[in-house]
């Protein structure tokens, strides 16, 4: 290939190169590039000195054309590139996009999981739809006791299990407490922490159909009244904050013995039942009333219920306790919600706030 042929090949490959480019960069960039003092043209055009006065006559128009052709293509895109940034302001802020979260019933899951963890509870998961056997019958509820009217139970239309009974709606997750106790086949310690949804047939602004619960079950050589009560204790501290205070009532379930009603303080009266208003008087505590509020039950297994689970109640005994997640986390420091149903409303605002 002669000298001359490989400049104006030289010359067409830059305007290849150029035609790429062109929508890539910046106008004013790729004018300085191409067209500038030091550009690639002129480099290009710098050679001519080697080539015979015919040919630099004949490369020069070659050359001139094809920097015509880029001007105006460069003549173009700098109009269209302009255009382009004349609505474009550098400095405005972004398109924020939306960040979901976690459901705040589900943050709530996930921190009584943390508190339990630390102190050695293990979660499981049981059915939310399991036999009677489990919800009822293992837990001292033989069929047809009243005690199980209390439970407003919806019932699965499904053929019931020859030795197991109807299927249900878990009406609360002590439904875990004697799966549980077969699961580890005699193998102790148990420090179970099953977290689950639960239905009844409730609503109200304390109470929903689905809600969930969290029910904790220890079960070894020598545990007391006194393991629930540090339990209980700790987990007030850990989730509603170091000045709570809880308290245990005597209550009665079929599968503890004894039993207690679990409440804790009110964070917005301290657990005195008043506040003061403006003119410094004492005026009842609107948020409890009492200056407690109840969470759930709790209380020592009873004997038939470790019997059901394959546990010797004369050698071993446990504790349980059983609580609203809605409910506790309505009662967290400075959430003073006073409608539990909020919470499955799909209401964005609301849920928005967590
Ligand atoms: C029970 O469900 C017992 N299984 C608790 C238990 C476990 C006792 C282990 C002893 C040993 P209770 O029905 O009180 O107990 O319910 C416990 C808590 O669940 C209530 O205090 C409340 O916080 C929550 N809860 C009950 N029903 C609903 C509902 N419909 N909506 C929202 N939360 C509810």
């Amino acid at each position: 290939m002669s000298a001359y042929q490989k400049l104006v090949t030289q010359g067409q490959d830059l305007f290849e190169q150029f035609l790429q480019e062109i929508n890539q960069q910046n106008a004013q960039e790729l004018a300085v590039k191409y067209l500038g003092k030091k550009g690639l043209f002129n480099q290009l055009a710098a050679q001519i000195k080697i080539l015979t006065k015919e040919e630099k006559k004949d490369f020069g128009r070659e050359l001139n054309q094809l920097k015509n052709k880029l001007e105006s293509k460069l003549a173009d895109y700098q109009k269209q590139d302009f255009a382009s940034q004349v609505h474009q302001d550098l400095t405005m802020p972004g398109i924020q996009t939306k960040v979901g979260h976690l459901h705040p019933v589900s943050q709530a899951i996930e921190e009584i999981s943390r508190i339990f963890e630390k102190i050695g509870f293990v979660r499981m998961s049981y059915p939310e739809v399991d036999w009677d056997y489990y919800v009822f019958a293992a837990l001292n509820m033989p069929t047809n006791h009243p005690a199980r009217d209390e439970w407003e139970t919806f019932f699965v239309d499904q053929k019931a299990h020859p030795s197991l009974g109807k299927m249900v709606l878990t009406t609360h997750t002590s439904n875990g407490q004697v799966r549980e106790m077969e699961r580890v086949k005699g193998q102790l310690p148990i420090r179970m922490m099953n977290i689950s949804r639960c239905y009844r047939r409730q609503s109200d602004n304390t109470h929903t159909q689905m809600f969930h619960q969290f029910e904790g079950l220890v079960i070894d050589k020598d545990i007391n009244i006194q393991h629930l009560k540090g339990t209980i204790d700790y987990f007030a501290k850990e989730f509603f904050g170091p000045k709570t205070k809880s308290r245990i009532r005597p209550f009665h379930f079929k599968f503890t013995e004894p039993s207690f009603e679990v409440d804790f303080s009110c964070h917005i009266c301290r657990g005195t039942g008043y506040i003061k208003d403006e003119h410094h008087h004492k005026i009842n505590c609107r948020f409890c009333k009492s200056g407690w509020h109840e969470v759930g039950g709790a209380g020592m297994v009873h004997p038939n219920v470790l019997k059901a689970g394959g546990f010797d109640s004369n050698k071993y005994r446990g504790f349980a306790f059983g609580w609203g997640v809605e409910r506790s986390y309505t009662l967290k420091q400075d959430l003073n919600i006073d409608d539990i149903r909020l919470f499955y409303s799909g209401n964005q605002e609301f849920l928005e706030q967590f």
